[in-house]
């Protein structure tokens, strides 16, 4: 039998660490098999679960206005969107799973209020426009963030960045096309894609998280190329890639120090109600409650169908073993 010392052990870590640090910094990929520490580990899993409820959550305020949808043709856009999302939920829960959890215990989790998703999800979707809205600036605002994750160190997440920031980016032309419909069309609706742009605004800017300086994870993220980019950084640039395109638009954006500096090549904007965004991380946004509430039971729900697809894949094994066996005897025979 082998015992390992202490000193053994620490050796043993400190040439595993050498190895995963040199890959980080060679810009390599970090694959599930690879040993990594088991901060990076769940660091991992924390932003995935988020980033995967964030997708399945984030169902919800658009699906509100499927039945309600002005036409077949938007009907069916948002259905396809809705969707969609659902599938980068489940993109994202794998990835996540290749780091040891189960797609059962982030839900467990999420439900019980010990995981988060996006501040953003907890926002009501009053009008049509809304529709719109989300797909021009929340979905804008999640590539921002988003393209960077496709150059994650760790291989299954940035593989499923691929995908998603594909489809996101679709996602973000149906939201722009649909306010340019509503913009360029009778002043009430005008009025109604104005107004959710006024609403949407500034919980989008919040999306990308709270200032660098009082953000806990991104100087560890940033470093094993996690996060490419600071919080403050990409909040910068999803405004600068906003401002032109409100303009071809024809609708303002909320805040009145919105302006060019030409000096630092950017625009400078106004400040940010960090208290709003703590109290809706805290669980008191206007819809909260209820996001939460309706994933619980539609998780309810379904168990019917996860218990069905459970007994259908027991029975398929059972199956497929049995033949197998038979196969071998026969050929023993
Ligand atoms: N909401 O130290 P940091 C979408 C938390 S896109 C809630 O800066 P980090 C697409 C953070 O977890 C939306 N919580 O954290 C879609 C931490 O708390 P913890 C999802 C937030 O991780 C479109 C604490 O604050 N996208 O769904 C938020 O370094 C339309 C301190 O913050 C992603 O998740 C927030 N906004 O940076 C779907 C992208 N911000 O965990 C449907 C991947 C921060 O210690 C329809 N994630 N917190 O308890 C990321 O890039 C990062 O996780 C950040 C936060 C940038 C979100």
């Amino acid at each position: 039998m082998t015992t390992v010392t202490d000193a053994g052990q620490t050796a043993v870590d400190a040439d595993r660490t050498a190895v995963f640090d040199a890959a980080v910094a060679a810009d390599e990929r970090i694959e599930p098999r690879d040993w990594m520490p088991d901060a990076y580990r769940a660091t991992l899993v924390r932003q995935i679960a988020q980033h995967a409820h964030s997708e399945i959550i984030g169902m919800q305020p658009e699906a509100n206005w499927i039945t309600r949808a002005p036409s077949l043709r938007r009907k069916a856009i948002l259905i396809a969107k809705v969707q969609d999302e659902a599938g980068h939920g489940l993109y994202l829960y794998s990835a996540a799973e290749t780091l040891g959890t189960s797609r059962e215990e982030l839900l467990d989790k999420l439900h019980a209020g010990r995981q988060k998703y996006s501040s953003i999800f907890n926002y009501p979707t009053l009008t049509w426009a809304d529709v719109g809205a989300i797909g021009w600036l929340v979905d804008g605002a999640a590539i921002t963030n988003q393209v960077p994750i496709c150059r994650c160190s760790y291989g299954p997440y940035a593989r499923a960045m691929v995908r998603i920031c594909k489809e996101e980016s679709f996602h973000q032309r149906q939201g722009f096309e649909l306010l340019l419909t509503l913009s360029r069309g009778t002043e009430a609706q005008h009025a109604m894609a104005q107004d959710a742009v006024n609403r949407w605004w500034w919980p989008s800017l919040m999306m990308f998280g709270p200032p660098d300086d009082e953000s806990s994870h991104s100087a560890q993220s940033m470093a094993w190329k996690i996060k490419r980019h600071s919080n403050d950084e990409l909040r910068q640039r999803f405004v600068d890639i906003a401002v032109p395109q409100a303009e071809a638009l024809g609708l303002t954006l909320p805040d009145p120090d919105l302006k060019w500096n030409e000096e630092r090549g950017q625009h400078d904007f106004g400040a940010i109600d960090w208290t709003e965004f703590w109290d809706v991380l805290k669980g008191n946004g206007p819809c909260n409650e209820q996001r939460i509430t309706q994933r619980r039971t539609a998780h309810e729900d379904g168990a019917w169908v996860r218990d069905a697809a459970a007994a259908h894949a027991a029975k398929h094994t059972e199956r497929t073993t049995a033949r197998s066996a038979q196969n071998e005897q026969e050929a023993t025979a």
